[in-house]
């Protein structure tokens, strides 16, 4: 009996004394101490009932554990669903409600708070804490490390992401083993990642780039990676002599540029930075090329799609394009009103189809069916066009998103927060230009005559409803809200009048 995903992972990265993960305290975890407990904890999964197809969500702290959790689910033949750190209850209540887990394991002191809401959805709730504590690993040190893989195909499903929703609540964007093998081998390939390679982590692990691009990578190519708690240039910098590679979003060159530690010496021995998530402004690649001599290699992904397009590890990486189309993905950029592909040149909407391509929003049927095109396309909802040499330009968003520090913010579910609010007629969400999280959220708030509500007061009230990076940066009061003859707010308008709200004053 096979199992898609995990086999692939065990016949490349093997079992034997190779380097998996070093922490920064220098503990180190090779492949052979990685398949035994991930087998233990995959075998503490099964007694405690779950079984293939049944979702696991988790909720809980970077460490080698919470990665190893991630592989026992996938041998367990369990559906991973990870949950950002930053989700308040509220929120949790929602995913947990939606994807009725089976099993939950959050850290020990979110214990308390979360059990109340999984037991309401018929959950069970175990714990995992990141220094190794907490009631999971209690119950995987007595089991045995010889767990017989579940068996699964290439279309079972391996994980759940959720993803905001452009008009309602989040969706789950249902991820199958070949979607996510596929994409790792063909990312593997082009930016060349060996058994030497070592990555420095220092993404979170519950989102697309940190969890499926950074470590199935790592997995797949049998190399190994620094995994660090949270991103801290100072630390990357005493890193990248003993590292070959890096993954970030856009903020972590910014940053970085920021350090005055970084020069070409501190990057000598690096091979390759990839750059994804939001979009990479052209000044920061060539500030970073003329600081350190590396040309930071851009690509573009979804959490419905996983990675798109790349650009090439050998020929120019142009900046300010994502590249070209991975090997057996094909892409598109088609006119949104009458399906015609388009030319060079045309900017249009991009559509994706391959292997890469998700299976379907978690119990939405209609909702999946309206994101494909009659020919299996996905309808990516980026606006871009393709030049004469074929590298993808993305050159706006067709949905209404903003992406700030490469997480995704739907404007929707912070409005419906805000409009919620005694006193507030209506509010618009919008994404303003941020020197460092590429976009800050901004809400244009109008209040109802006499109301007295103050910037702090709606912030204060959105703090247990949204996660954090949510949380507009800035709350604005007006009169009113631009609207076109249809009654349609005009946000361009909005994002126009605020555009310097964040920029420093020179
Ligand atoms: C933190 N804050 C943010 C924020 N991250 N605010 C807006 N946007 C963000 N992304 C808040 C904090 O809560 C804090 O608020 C304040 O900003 C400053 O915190 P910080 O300490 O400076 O933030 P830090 O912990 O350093 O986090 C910044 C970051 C992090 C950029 C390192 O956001 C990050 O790791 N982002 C990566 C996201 C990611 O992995 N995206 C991939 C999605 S997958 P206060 O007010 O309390 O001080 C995907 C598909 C694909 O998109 O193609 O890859
Ligand atoms: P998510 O839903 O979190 O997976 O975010 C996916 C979105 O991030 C895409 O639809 C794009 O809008 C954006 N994105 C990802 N990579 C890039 C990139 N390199 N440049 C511009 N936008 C990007």
């Amino acid at each position: 009996m096979s199992n898609h995903l995990f086999d692939a992972i065990r016949a490349s990265a093997g079992a034997g004394g190779a380097v998996f993960i070093e922490t920064a305290d220098g503990r180190r975890w090779t492949y052979g101490e990685a398949l035994r407990v991930s087998g233990q904890i995959a075998s503490a999964i099964d007694v405690l009932g779950v079984r293939p197809g049944d979702r696991v969500a988790v909720q809980v702290e970077k460490s080698p554990l919470a990665l190893l959790l991630y592989l026992a689910c996938l041998r367990s033949g369990a559906v991973y669903l990870p949950l950002n750190t930053a989700y308040t209850l509220a929120e949790l209540d929602y995913f947990i409600g939606d994807a009725h887990p089976h099993l939950v394991i959050v850290s020990s002191k979110a214990r308390a708070g979360v059990e109340a809401i999984a037991r309401s959805h018929g959950a069970i709730v175990e714990t995992l804490d990141a220094d190794g504590g907490g009631s999971l690993m209690e119950l995987a040190a007595d089991e045995q490390a010889d767990f017989i893989d579940a068996a699964r195909g290439p279309d079972d499903l391996a994980a759940i992401l959720y993803t905001s929703g452009t008009t309602g609540r989040s969706k789950g964007a249902m991820l199958t083993h070949d979607n996510l093998l596929s994409n790792a081998l063909a990312l593997r390939d082009c930016w060349r990642v060996t058994p030497e390679d070592r990555l420095i982590h220092a993404l979170p692990i519950f989102h697309t780039h940190g969890l499926f691009v950074a470590t199935n990578v790592t997995l797949i190519a049998g190399s190994s990676m620094f995994l660090l708690p949270k991103f801290d240039p100072a630390e990357i910098l005493c890193l990248m002599p003993r590292s070959t590679l890096m993954m970030g979003v856009p903020t972590f060159y910014v940053r970085l540029l920021q350090h005055e530690g970084l020069d070409r010496a501190a990057a000598a021995g690096m091979r390759l930075f990839v750059s994804g998530s939001a979009p990479l402004l052209a000044e920061t690649h060539a500030s970073f090329e003329e600081r350190t001599g590396h040309a930071i290699l851009e690509r573009y992904g979804m959490t419905e799609t996983n990675m798109n397009t790349s650009n090439p590890y050998e020929g120019e990486r142009k900046a300010g394009t994502v590249g070209f189309p991975l090997p057996g993905v094909s892409v598109r950029v088609s006119d949104p009103a009458t399906g015609r592909v388009l030319e060079p040149g045309e900017t249009g909407m991009i559509e994706i189809k391959g292997p890469n391509v998700f299976k379907g929003y978690w119990r939405m049927p209609e909702k999946t069916a309206a994101e494909f095109t009659k020919d299996g396309y996905f309808i990516s909802g980026d606006l871009g066009k393709f030049d004469e040499e074929g590298y993808l330009h993305i050159v706006g968003r067709g949905k209404d998103l903003v992406i700030s520090g490469g997480y995704n913010i739907y404007p929707k579910e912070v409005e419906s927060e805000i409009d919620r609010l005694d006193g507030v007629v209506e509010s618009a969400v919008i994404g303003v230009a941020h020197p460092e999280f590429g976009e800050g959220v901004t809400a244009i708030v109008v209040t109802e005559p006499g109301a007295a509500l103050t910037e702090k007061a709606v912030l204060d009230a959105l703090g247990d409803r949204l996660a954090r990076y949510k949380q507009p940066k800035r709350i604005i009061f007006a009169q009113e809200l631009p609207r076109n003859t249809m009654g349609k707010v005009q946000k361009n308008l909005l994002r126009d009048r605020y555009r310097d709200l964040y920029q420093k004053a020179p």
